[in-house]
């Protein structure tokens, strides 16, 4: 039924595409509206009568196929007057330019990632890239997540078939592991990319997703660095009012281990620790707090397993999911928006 009625949309399309080539005037451009858009005898609105004869399987395809026609006549009849409106055989200048087409924009991901990145590189911190399929050495076991670890289960990775040492990378850390055995420290460096994992989609979780993860290594790094970093680059991001919480964590490849929050920009953003949020918060839903990124000194396995002595060096890392930055800061409520392309989500970031 559904290719039977796909076979009627096209034939449809295309009687109208020659019909309209055909129109001179006002009133025949009326009658061919009423003949495609029609109330009850429009073909659009036979067709979609006809969804009823569908299975209830195919129906929302069905739909979307008459609809995306209908959308197709509307738009070619709004552009038909200014057509039909110059008389036959009158110049046309053919050296104007094109009517303007809307222009696109930046991604909501590819700003927040910039943004991100463009804080750091103010911190004296450089961009490192890498590959996105990875070595299973660099992504899970010198990052002192051996095998058999939970985190590197089949449920999570994605693995390449027939090359059963690779994976796609699970976080933008591996790159930060080849970076530390090509350099000698001081290390300062940002690692912005794609990760993946074998999620099933959903409001919080997308198969593939962004990260920007930090990596400072030098002689006599502690926790207080890691602590002005935070500050620094979250006062930057969110606005200069922001209060940090740090709650213990855990990550195998950091030791110790901090989660950090920030106070609500919306209900607590200028306010001071003692003050009580809103209950009703949209944003916090009313704890006062927003978790936003995982944090912690780089355990001394991991910079041993990357050639560099922890007796002599520290270190400490840092590493944000961008959706959820997207989330919390834009309002985004639900990760498979920013995957859609609908205009009207990118058109409101442009
Ligand atoms: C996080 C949280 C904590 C991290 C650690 C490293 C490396 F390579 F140095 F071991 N890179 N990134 C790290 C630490 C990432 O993301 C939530």
């Amino acid at each position: 039924m559904i290719d039977e009625l796909r076979k009627e949309i096209e034939e449809a399309r295309r009687s109208f595409v020659h019909e309209l080539e055909g129109v001179p005037s006002p009133e025949t451009l009326a009658a061919l509206r009423e003949r495609f858009l029609g109330r009850k005898k429009g073909r659009v609105s036979l067709l979609l009568a006809r969804l009823r004869e569908c299975a209830a399987a195919e129906r929302p395809l069905a739909g979307q196929a008459v609809n995306e026609l209908k959308a197709f006549v509307e738009e070619a009849l709004a552009a038909a007057p200014a057509r039909a409106a110059a008389p036959a055989g009158e110049w046309r200048d053919p050296s104007l330019p094109p009517s303007r087409l809307p222009a696109g924009g930046e991604h909501l991901i590819a700003a927040i990632q910039r943004r991100i990145e463009d804080i750091f590189l103010q911190l004296g911190y450089e961009i490192a890239r890498g590959p996105e399929v990875e070595l299973e050495d660099y992504n899970f076991t010198k990052l002192n997540i051996p095998a058999h670890h939970p985190a590197r289960d089949e449920q999570d990775t994605f693995f390449l078939e027939g090359h059963d040492e690779m994976v796609l990378r699970t976080h933008t850390s591996p790159m930060q592991v080849r970076y530390m055995l090509e350099h000698r420290p001081p290390l300062k460096i940002i690692s912005p990319g794609k990760a993946f994992r074998k999620d099933d989609p959903d409001a919080t979780h997308s198969p593939c997703f962004h990260q920007v993860e930090a990596l400072l290594v030098d002689r006599g790094v502690r926790f207080s660095h890691l602590k002005g970093t935070l500050e620094a680059f979250c006062r930057s991001f969110y606005g200069p009012d922001i209060v940090l919480r740090f709650r213990p964590g855990y990550f195998p490849f950091t030791e110790p281990s901090a989660e950090v929050d920030i106070s609500c920009f919306l209900c607590r953003g200028r306010q001071d620790r003692a003050a009580t949020p809103d209950p009703a918060c949209r944003v916090c839903k009313g704890s006062g707090w927003l978790e936003i990124l995982g944090s912690g000194m780089v355990h001394p396995q991991v910079l041993r397993n990357c050639g560099i002595d922890p007796e002599e060096y520290s270190g400490f890392a840092l590493g944000m999911g961008i959706e959820r930055v997207a989330m919390v800061k834009y309002g985004v409520p639900d990760l498979r928006l920013l995957y859609e392309n609908d205009l009207r989500l990118l058109g409101q970031f442009g």
